[in-house]
């Protein structure tokens, strides 16, 4: 019998951009979940799990909370509200309020609502403090310390990771007795397969712009590993033909680019190296198809 721990469900939750799979990451201290200068780029909820010798933390990334506009956003802004309701703590994330008026924007009125609702213990971290003034990080610590829905206040930078010990230090005083959910070494529930199809959906987001990104889902098809080399083929469903002129390029130097950064990602996480094969193909308005959406893995909440 191993001593008893303290352990729990963490989430992450937050407006669309504000940094959450950017905290995921350096709390658990590996890219288990992808980060783009794009909102939405989070689609499932995403687990990370911190293990010290006495408490584990499981903590739960989500897509940010909007209003949602078509089938595959409402998805996605359900897994984040069975997220909250899932969460033995809570981490709300905003980023500094705006000078002179300081008002939140109206996504992060929506998502305190909501943090509000479940009645769960909640903290909240202020992110990207690298880039706003210390009078302003103060003035919104005060405003949102009125809202009265917080038991700590935490300004980090998740970016630079300034803060982030200090919350992770905290993290532990909210967590009671409980199992070991995950062994000591797991620091995801992600699959190799889901994984990699992320690392590739990353690249996606990064290079490409308007609607190319939102209309993209990767499958991967097939994992091979061999002595030295993990042989990899994966499949981008796009919504329409044009898409995919624009996701193989002039003379395939796009699905080169995306190919290439996304195979660097996969071997310096699994420590081997890789050949991958990517095919584009043209899966007609998949996210408003509730059949596609499941096979792709978005099914209901
Ligand atoms: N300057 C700055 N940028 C950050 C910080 N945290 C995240 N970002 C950037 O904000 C963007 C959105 O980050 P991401 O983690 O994907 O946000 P999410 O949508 O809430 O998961 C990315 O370009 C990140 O690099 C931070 O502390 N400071
Ligand atoms: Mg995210």
């Amino acid at each position: 019998m191993s001593e008893p721990i303290r352990s729990g469900f963490v989430c992450l939750v937050g407006q669309p951009n504000v940094g959450k799979s950017t905290l995921l990451n350096k709390l658990v201290g590996r890219p288990i979940s992808i980060t783009a200068s794009k909102p939405q780029t989070t689609r499932n909820r995403i687990l990370g799990v911190l293990t010290t010798e006495d408490y584990q933390a499981v903590f739960m990334d989500t897509p940010g909370i909007h209003k949602p506009k078509d089938p595959l956003n409402l998805r996605m802004v359900n897994y984040a509200k069975q997220a909250l309701a899932d969460a033995d703590l809570i981490l709300m994330l905003i980023e500094p309020l705006a000078a002179p008026q300081y008002i939140s924007p109206p996504n992060a009125e929506l998502v305190l609502q909501l943090v509000k609702d479940t009645g769960s213990k909640a903290l909240l971290v202020i992110n990207k403090i690298d880039r706003a003034q210390e009078g302003q990080v103060l003035e919104t610590i005060r405003r949102m310390d009125e809202t009265g829905a917080f038991t700590e206040i935490v300004p980090i930078s998740a970016l630079t990771g300034k803060g982030v010990e200090r919350l992770a230090a905290l993290i532990p005083d909210f967590l009671e007795e409980g199992p070991r959910y995950f062994e000591p070494d797991s620091v995801t529930d992600q699959s190799e397969s889901a994984l990699v199809a992320e690392l590739i959906r990353q690249e996606i987001f990064r290079r490409t712009e308007q609607e190319v990104p939102y209309s993209t889902a990767v499958r991967v098809e097939s994992m091979e590993e061999k002595p030295r080399l993990m042989s990899i083929h994966a499949r981008i469903y796009v919504e329409r033909e044009s898409q995919k002129g624009i996701l193989i390029g002039k003379g395939g130097r796009m699905l080169k680019a995306i190919g290439q950064a996304a195979r660097k990602n996969i071997e310096s996480i699994f420590g081997i190296q890789v050949y991958l094969n990517l095919r584009v193909n043209v899966l007609k308005d998949w996210s408003e198809n509730p059949r596609h959406l499941a096979e792709l893995g978005y099914p209901e909440a």
